[in-house]
């Protein structure tokens, strides 16, 4: 059965990939899954029929018969668990893997987060000009330890997994804060990442979202 996710019908950020949508889009693309996507607009997001499928009104979501899921680490896993090629056979590596994803969205992406809403969100706050030396302080201290962790590798732990997808997809938001330039063992893990046929695949689906929206 083709799955349904949704995304945003006009996304904030222009078609970067940004979306969480991107994320679930990459996993499907991995495993060579077709999919079918609903585009939402922010008020649909927030109406009885999306709430049923995502309790906060949010995308991505993931429809398969009778499953409804929302969270893109959930999907991700999903997707990796019932589909080979994301997640290693041997159950040592594999727990590994997942303990990569967690790591993703839960060590690496709060603090990252941090940032997207100081920039973003508080950037006339009077707060803003001397919190942002410490919000980026302490991305600092995470890309250093996971920049350690790598070292010369190409990927986290062996092949390329779904922890190296949701860890991927994670720094990502950082490509235009000048951050990862400054470990360049995570700019290039981040740049093999999206050189993945797969992930291009996905980035020019969601481009093309982008663009349709920008036309009409
Ligand atoms: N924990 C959830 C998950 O991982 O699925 C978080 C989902 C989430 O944050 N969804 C966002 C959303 O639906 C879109 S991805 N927001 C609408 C709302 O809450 O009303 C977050 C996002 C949004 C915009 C950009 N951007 O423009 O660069 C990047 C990421």
């Amino acid at each position: 059965m083709t799955p349904t996710i949704t995304a945003f019908q006009r996304s904030p950020d222009g078609g970067r990939g940004q979306a969480r949508d991107m994320r679930v889009r990459w996993a499907l693309e991995e495993v060579g899954q077709p999919y079918d996507v609903r585009l939402v607009s922010f008020s649909a997001m927030k109406q009885p029929a999306h709430l049923a499928v995502n309790p906060f009104g949010q995308i991505p979501t993931y429809e398969e018969g009778d499953l409804c899921l929302f969270e893109s680490g959930s999907i991700v896993f999903h997707i990796a668990e019932r589909h080979a090629g994301l997640l290693p056979e041997d159950a040592n590596a594999r727990s590994r893997a997942i303990t990569w994803m967690f790591a993703a969205l839960n060590t690496m992406e709060p603090p990252i987060l941090e940032l997207v809403t100081a920039v973003i969100l508080e950037r006339d706050a009077p707060w803003h000009a001397a919190c942002l030396p410490l919000v980026e302080d302490r991305i600092r201290k995470r890309l250093a330890e996971l920049s350690r962790c790598l070292g010369d590798s190409d990927w986290l732990d062996g092949a390329f997994s779904a922890g190296d997808l949701i860890m991927v997809a994670v720094l990502r938001r950082l490509n235009r804060s000048g951050l990862l330039d400054e470990f360049p063992n995570l700019a290039a893990y981040v740049a093999r990442g999206e050189a993945r046929p797969a992930f291009r695949r996905a980035f020019d689906a969601q481009l093309a979202v982008a663009a349709a929206a920008a036309a009409g």
